[in-house]
């Protein structure tokens, strides 16, 4: 089983709903707490709504107490309340010798660039959520923000990764797909090693829900065993499936609108 924490997007191709399509159609059963509330459409973010923290940090426990879990990750945390209430109930199991790993999807930004993370929050995330981290999973835009280094090219891509990893000791999976250029290659640092991964990018399909469905796809390799290398070379592939075979249609104005095809589905 897996648990996502993570917020709530009605448009469902981010966010928990993706997390959650992501988990069953990798055959692994998923669990979820709630942080908050997204009304939206792919590309237009209209309400978001925070969930309380002690509901939040109540979610976690009560799964922790009785689900088998074997791999967590956790998705947009909306507020610096949330992200600590959730480390707080994470260490809570994590002290137990079987602690699951533990995928951090550090969302700050809708794929449009509109905010969803408080900027108090970031701090948090750095002192609380990182620490206890098997992965991190940053898209180059939440990269910048962290290391604070402009990242326009893969020999910056690799240097904020390597800074990354040594500053929070953990596996950093660096998100090359905002680079020019018709490659979406990322790069895992593990272990002192940078490994790399690639695939042709897909033009002209509106990729909301990409980052979120990636990780979660990670958090479902680890769940069932497999090396954090394997799951991530397998996360990359289900991905880029989702992707290409997207679903299309027109809004109500006529607007060109796309959503990943999470069934599309690879063999884990
Ligand atoms: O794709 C980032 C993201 C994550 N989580 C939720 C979202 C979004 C983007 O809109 O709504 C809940």
């Amino acid at each position: 089983m897996a648990l996502t924490i993570a917020g709530s997007d009605s448009s469902a191709g981010a966010g928990i709903q993706a997390d959650l399509k992501t988990f069953s159609a990798l055959g692994v059963y998923g669990l979820s707490a709630v942080t908050c509330i997204v009304a939206e459409i792919p590309g237009k973010v209209s309400t978001i709504e925070p969930v309380r923290a002690e509901v939040v940090r109540d979610q976690i426990e009560v799964l922790a107490d009785n689900f088998p879990i074997a791999a967590i990750k956790t998705g947009l945390l909306c507020s610096a309340e949330i992200v600590a209430a959730t480390a707080k109930a994470i260490s809570g199991f994590r002290k137990n010798p079987a602690s699951p790993p533990l995928v951090v999807d550090p969302v700050i930004a809708a794929t449009t660039g509109k905010l969803l993370l408080h900027d108090d929050a970031i701090e948090i995330y750095e002192k609380q959520l990182f620490p206890r981290a098997t992965l991190i999973t940053p898209n180059l835009i939440e990269a910048e923000r962290f290391s604070g280094e402009r990242i326009l090219d893969i020999k910056a891509m690799r240097r904020a990764g390597q800074q990354l990893a040594k500053r929070f000791g953990t596996a950093i999976l660096l998100k090359g797909g905002h680079l020019p250029g018709n490659r979406a290659i990322d790069l895992l640092f593990v272990n002192d090693e940078v490994i790399e991964f690639e695939s042709a990018f897909v033009r002209d399909i509106a990729t909301h829900g990409t980052g979120c469905s990636y990780s979660a796809a990670i958090a479902a390799g680890l769940a069932r065993g497999l090396s954090l290398t394997d799951a991530v070379d397998r996360a990359k592939k289900f991905v880029t499936n989702a992707i290409a075979r997207h679903f299309r249609w027109k809004s109500k104005s006529g607007e060109k609108l796309d959503a990943l095809n999470h069934s599309a589905g690879v063999e884990m």
